[in-house]
């Protein structure tokens, strides 16, 4: 018997646990390893994700679901055994990307649109047939002078609702994901105009996901927060945390089970403090979670820096940073838990 969506969605954003985001695509995790000065051949990028997926109490305790890149999926650990079933022998779900990247938007100067629709039906079969219960699709939207257009946010929107309402076809849960840059360029705009555009985005995302007949109670959103550009941060963990929630209470319906945050470039403590605050102090319809790639990582991956001698070191950077971020989920993390780490 094929599980419910609903039930999908809510194991994912179970209390104290949230997502791993590992689904960077081939060029992407190409310059994450260029930062340890690591080659990315398909054999490093499987000794990293088998580094991550084999840290037992995080993954235990505190991953809900990994989100996979094509490759993953179908790759196997060291020892033969499918990544898919290490990530369920620990409970966890897999995931998979299945967009495929965005592009820049013809006609739209300084603006993308995310591909990855045609033929997709097919795909998400054979994903159902690997093992996956949710996935994933990213639309891009950047603020500049004069941007984002309405035009790019409309484009993407559907994109993100034609693809939601595939995968509930498919019995996969879908993550929809709308990220307002914080870190594209120039990134110098205020916290006001990220929390404009970003309800701006949202009231459009949910109406067109309406209109595509998708059912909110078997998807997750996955949006940014409402922070200031990456070269212009000045905005308190409060100031964030308030206008985060009040723009999502503004434009998420409950019905929604659970919000998981992407990290945005953000700093690793800046994800989690501010996911903390806004998990304490707020009452709020859905679950409030993670669903990190660079804030659960970053320390992991330099722990890590492409040896196998440190591979217990990265696991227990990683463990740390889940555990960080498990206790912000439930408003629970103290600034003093890093120093005593
Ligand atoms: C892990 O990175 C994801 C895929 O990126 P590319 O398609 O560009 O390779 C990305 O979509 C990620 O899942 C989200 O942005 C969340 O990651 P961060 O690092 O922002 O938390």
């Amino acid at each position: 018997m094929s599980e419910r969506l609903e039930d999908i969605a809510i194991a994912m954003v179970a209390d104290g646990k949230g997502l791993l985001a590992a689904d960077e695509s081939t060029s992407t995790i190409k310059k994450r390893f260029d930062t340890i000065g690591l080659e990315s051949t398909e054999t490093s990028r499987r000794d990293y994700r088998e580094m991550l997926f084999r840290a037992d109490e995080a993954m235990k305790k505190y991953i809900s679901g990994v989100i996979l890149f094509e490759e993953t999926l179908f790759q196997k650990a060291a020892d033969g055994t499918p990544f898919v079933d290490l990530i369920k022998a620990a409970g966890s779900i897999p995931g998979i990307k299945v967009d495929v990247g965005a592009k820049p938007m013809a006609a739209f100067p300084g603006e993308t649109i995310t591909e990855g629709l045609d033929g997709m039906r097919e795909r998400l079969a054979n994903y159902y047939k690997a093992g996956a219960r949710f996935a994933k699709w990213r639309g891009v939207i950047a603020i500049a002078d004069g941007l984002p257009t309405w035009g790019s946010i409309k484009a993407n929107s559907q994109a993100l609702a034609r693809y939601a309402a595939l995968c509930q076809e498919a019995g996969i849960v879908p993550i929809v994901e709308p990220e307002v840059l914080m870190d594209g360029a120039p990134g110098t705009h205020d916290i006001a105009r990220c929390a404009e555009v970003t309800e701006w985005v949202l009231r459009t995302v949910f109406t067109d996901l309406y209109d595509a007949r998708v059912k909110l109670e078997g998807m997750i959103l996955k949006p940014n927060m409402v922070i200031d550009g990456k070269n212009a941060r000045k905005a308190s963990i409060e100031q964030v945390a308030a206008e985060t929630v009040r723009v999502l209470k503004a434009t998420v319906p409950s019905a929604v089970p659970g919000i998981a945050f992407l990290s945005g470039g953000q700093s690793t403590e800046e994800a989690t403090a501010h996911l903390s605050a806004m998990n304490s102090g707020y009452d709020l319809p859905w679950k409030l979670t993670y669903s990190y790639g660079r804030a659960l990582q970053d320390t992991a991956l330099k722990a890590w820096a492409g040896r196998s001698e440190n591979v217990a070191a990265g696991q227990r950077a990683f463990t740390h940073r889940s555990r960080m971020n498990s206790l912000a989920a439930t408003g629970a993390w103290k600034q003093d838990l890093e120093k005593a780490a």
